[in-house]
């Protein structure tokens, strides 16, 4: 059964929303963590430290293994690297450009997608720690009359907690048309706004994490309304040229990637359709909240030094760390994603879908181990979920095999839900 199969019959949406519809514990664990620490949790904190000090050697063998299974499941190619204190580990399998068969590469740059809203919340929060922007303030305070509802604040939106509806939910409905419908469009980001305005809210502000591009959009817009400036410039000026990123970029609406890139192929919902080259597009659909071009080497550069301490105050990435639960072994923080893996360790960082490109970065709690891979396609949850196995590979190592006998199988990956593709047991 395919992806499109599935999702025509629509098993998955209600799966999918299930996983989503936030319960009460989600609140339960922000406050938690808001009020001061309970014993357990305390002790929870300390065996993550405990953990993060002494992470088990990464499994190289079962990367690289995991990789050659995306590729087998339809990847052209695929990627991951590791660094970790001065050292690197790299793998690649595949194809980065089934034109030229060119062999993909470590230093290919590619479409980031949403790990683009962690640049965004890193923007949003050093506005926080020069005193122009307030967390708990009304969006509507700095952007008059943009939102029907006084009461969403900035941090309900850098938590998916808005209620905001996810305007991409319509738009890539079906996923070829629906992005060719949009591949060249440029959209302001009221217009993005509007799209999802029309229609109702899915929850009150601040009740219940509900994945939504439209928050990191309403994100782009508060930073360029505090500085006067464009996002790019932000992205720049604020995390590009301090940490040194020489392979990261933000060229909205140009629709070519600079220099070596590996090219995007779009999964179609039609079994047996060919795969559609996506490379080139504005990406307008998205922007701040997914429009960033980097490499696996910049994107660890960047969680290292987000979780290490050397992007944000501390307080400011306490606030980044407030989590609410998605589901059991997933948090959303600001802009910010936490995994609990089968070994016990949880990574930080976040995971990317635009058409044609899946990728996963995350970190340590120390920042000190960072994992980013991706896959040149998308629509395809069965690499989707094999891609998962880069992270147990990463930071679980050997441990991950022997706990569960095999790479673990999550069924489904948190993206907006319509969009959701079903999985199929990996291979
Ligand atoms: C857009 C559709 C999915 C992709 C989306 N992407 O919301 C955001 C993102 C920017 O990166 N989210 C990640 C398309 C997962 C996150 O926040 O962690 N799918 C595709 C369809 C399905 O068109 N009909 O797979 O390329």
């Amino acid at each position: 059964m395919t992806a499109g199969t599935l999702r025509r019959n629509g098993v998955f949406g209600a799966a999918v929303l299930a996983l989503l519809a936030v319960p009460a514990p989600a609140v339960a664990e922000e406050q938690a963590v808001a009020g001061g620490r309970s014993a357990t949790q305390a002790q929870a904190v300390s065996q993550e430290a405990v953990r993060a000090a002494a992470l088990p050697a990464p499994d190289l063998a079962g990367l690289r293994a995991v990789l050659r299974s995306a590729v087998r499941q339809g990847a052209p190619g695929a990627t991951a690297r590791i660094d970790e204190r001065g050292t690197v580990r790299k793998e690649a399998v595949g194809i980065a450009d089934r034109g030229t068969n060119r062999a993909a590469a470590d230093a290919d740059r590619f479409r980031i997608g949403s790990v683009t809203k962690t640049f965004t919340a890193v923007v949003l929060l050093q506005l926080v720690d020069e005193g122009k922007l307030k967390l708990d303030t009304s969006v509507n305070r700095y952007l008059p009359g943009l939102l029907p509802d006084d009461k969403i604040t900035v941090r309900h939106v850098l938590s998916h907690r808005s209620g905001l509806y996810d305007y991409t939910n319509d738009m890539f409905a079906k996923t070829v048309p629906g992005f060719e419908a949009v591949r060249t469009k440029k959209f302001t980001y009221r217009q993005l706004v509007n799209l999802s305005l029309r229609h109702p809210r899915t929850g009150r502000p601040g009740a219940a994490y509900s994945y939504s591009n439209t928050n990191f959009v309403v994100g782009g817009l508060l930073a360029e309304k505090l500085t006067g400036r464009t996002i790019a410039t932000e992205y720049r000026k604020r995390i590009v040229e301090p940490l040194k990123l020489r392979d990261t970029f933000y060229v909205h609406p140009d629709t070519a990637l600079p220099g070596r890139y590996a090219r995007g192929y779009l999964t179609p919902d039609e079994a047996g359709a060919g795969l559609v080259d996506s490379t080139r597009q504005t990406v307008s659909w998205a922007q701040s909240a997914g429009a960033v071009i980097s490499t696996a080497k910049d994107l660890n550069t960047f969680y290292s030094a987000l979780l290490g301490g050397r992007l944000t105050s501390k307080k400011s990435l306490t606030e980044m760390q407030r989590w609410v639960t998605v589901n059991d072994t997933q948090a959303y923080g600001l802009g910010l994603r936490r995994r609990t893996l089968t070994c016990g360790v949880s990574v930080y960082g976040h995971t990317g879908a635009v058409q044609g490109y899946y990728t996963f970065a995350f970190t340590s709690k120390d920042g000190r181990r960072s994992l980013t891979s991706m896959v040149n396609t998308s629509n395809n949850g069965t690499v989707l979920n094999t891609m998962l196995g880069t992270l147990e590979s990463a930071f679980c190592g050997k441990q991950a095999e022997t706990r569960s006998g095999s790479v673990p199988v999550e069924r489904y990956e948190d993206i907006a839900p319509s969009v959701a593709v079903a999985v199929a047991v990996a291979d």
